[in-house]
């Protein structure tokens, strides 16, 4: 028997008709748990409403029954946030039916999309009018501009473009009782009071359903250069972006590092993966830059900034990309590293970030203060330099049972983000809290912060039904 009342499910599937309701657990089972299978939950029913009205009425008709509502993109979260409860009560509000592209204006260099389009089909629409939406992830396949803006994603562009609260000028927000605030505005100024719409970027869903946005768009890139470099050492990285960026300004468009560690694990799960020196290193990073022009001179600036680190000892070996394939073929390696941990069993993410000059010191203590207390486990470290940015992310002892390695999560997490605030960090970066990191901010946030954050939920959600359990 379904947990709400059988009144409120009749109306709610007039509102969204067969195609919206979902109330079958075989075809439910894919909304109720993550990629990683790492976070389960349970559902009253899932509801995938077509339009801004329809998810307005839902929103109602919940609001006023006292049904808690879980929105969900692509469901592609790192941290829970899309997940229900195991109480079987709450409702899975899925944006994947909103799919419009409302409109391009390529004067103001703007495109309005409704919640549920997906980062790659964006992505395609801005290169089909000669632009490019710079927001890049491993995930871009399947996850949804909604889920994008509800967790303010970063990714591999971050250290050019901005992440996502960057790429946003305008919103539409179905409010916590139903009412529908319009904020679809494309001005880039605008200092009439508070800028709302920032209130919802990050907010996991705690505050409102996202239906649709105005994005920013870019020129389109004409000229790219891929690298892949071996490092001895994250200090090199932080000296190479360094010297890099001075000389390329706005060109070096991509700084990602990754540890040996990450390396291997990709190329012993990613089918077509291959080392690409004849020695193993013990750092990489795979750099881009990539111009407006067609025929700017990006080889000549990365050989000069290879060159002068060559001298310095700060990089040890270096493959430049000579077609689409090897450009794909490099990012492989580092797109894959999320996949690749999967099949090492458990993991532990933490995604942290710090002052990109810290990130050498914040390496070593790491490190240490962990391999003095958990000898065995498996440090997987890799992220965006440029943002400061690591997924320091541990997998379990090689033959650890995975519930003996789960039982200490609790203790590595603390040793991992204990070092992180000594370094003035943050515990998430760009995922998000969602439910894995709710209780560590709790512990690690400004009391103040967290102060002001409840009397925000509190005014825009006083009953807390939005995505209740996740954030706050
Ligand atoms: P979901 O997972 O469905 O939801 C995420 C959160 O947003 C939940 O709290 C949910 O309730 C809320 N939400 C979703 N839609 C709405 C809406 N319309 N209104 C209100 N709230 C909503 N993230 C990065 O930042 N950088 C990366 O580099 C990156 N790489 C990844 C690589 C891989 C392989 C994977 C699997 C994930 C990666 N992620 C990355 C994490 C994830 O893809 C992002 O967090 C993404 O933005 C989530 O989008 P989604 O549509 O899947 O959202
Ligand atoms: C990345 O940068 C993503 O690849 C995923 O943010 C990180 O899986 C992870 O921990
Ligand atoms: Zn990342």
């Amino acid at each position: 028997m379904n947990a709400l009342p059988e009144t409120l499910l009749k109306t709610l599937h007039e509102v969204v008709g067969d195609a919206g309701l979902i109330t079958d657990a075989e075809r439910m089972h894919s909304y109720l748990s993550d990629w990683r299978n790492a976070y389960h939950g349970q559902a009253a029913m899932v509801l995938r409403p077509a339009s801004t009205g329809e998810v307005a009425a839902v929103v109602r008709l919940c609001s006023e029954a006292g049904v808690a509502l879980v929105p969900q993109g692509g469901n592609t979260g790192l941290c829970g946030g899309s997940i229900p409860d195991d109480s079987g009560k709450q409702v899975v509000l899925s944006l994947t039916r909103m799919v419009r592209i409302r409109a391009v204006d390529s004067g103001n260099e703007t495109m309005t999309v409704e919640a549920g389009v997906i980062l790659q089909r964006l992505q395609e629409a801005a290169a089909e009018v000669g632009r490019l939406f710079p927001l890049s992830l491993g995930a871009e396949g399947s996850c949804t501009v909604g889920g994008n803006l509800a967790t303010n994603a970063g990714g591999t562009a971050v250290l050019r473009y901005g992440n996502m609260r960057d790429l946003v000028l305008g919103l539409e927000v179905v409010l916590p009782d139903g009412r529908i605030w319009n904020g679809l505005r494309g001005l880039r100024k605008d200092n009439t009071g508070y800028d709302l719409k920032q209130l919802f970027i990050g907010s996991e869903g705690t505050l409102g359903i996202i239906t649709a946005a105005v994005l920013k768009l870019f020129p389109a890139v004409r000229s790219r250069t891929t690298a892949w470099v071996a490092l001895p050492s994250p200090q090199a990285a932080v000296e190479l972006i360094g010297q890099m960026r001075s000389l390329c300004g706005d060109r070096l468009t991509g700084f990602e590092l990754m540890s040996r560690q990450s390396l291997d694990f990709v190329l012993s799960h990613v089918a077509g993966c291959n080392d690409l020196f004849g020695e193993i290193h013990p750092w990489y990073v795979l750099i881009e830059l990539s111009d407006t022009l067609a025929n700017a001179p990006l080889n000549d600036m990365l050989e000069s900034s290879l060159g002068e680190a060559f001298e310095r000892g700060t990089a040890l070996d270096a493959v430049v990309a000579s077609s689409e394939a090897q450009v794909a073929a490099l990012w492989a390696l580092r797109e894959g590293i999320s996949e690749a941990q999967n099949h090492e069993g458990p993991s532990l993410k933490h995604d942290i970030s710090v002052a990109v000059s810290s990130i050498p010191a914040f390496i070593e203590e790491a490190d240490m203060r962990l391999q003095k207390a958990f000898p065995s486990v498996r440090i997987v470290a890799y992220g965006h330099v440029g943002d400061g940015n690591l997924h320091y992310n541990i997998s379990k002892p090689l033959g650890a049972e995975d519930s003996a390695f789960k039982a200490q999560g609790e203790a590595i997490m603390r040793v991992i983000f204990d070092v992180t605030v000594s370094f003035a960090g943050s515990i998430s970066a760009e995922h998000g809290l969602g439910q894995s990191k709710r209780d560590a901010a709790r512990h690690y946030k400004d009391p103040l912060e967290l102060e002001l954050m409840r009397s925000i939920k509190q005014t825009l959600d006083p009953a807390g039904l939005m995505n209740p359990g996740k954030l706050l």
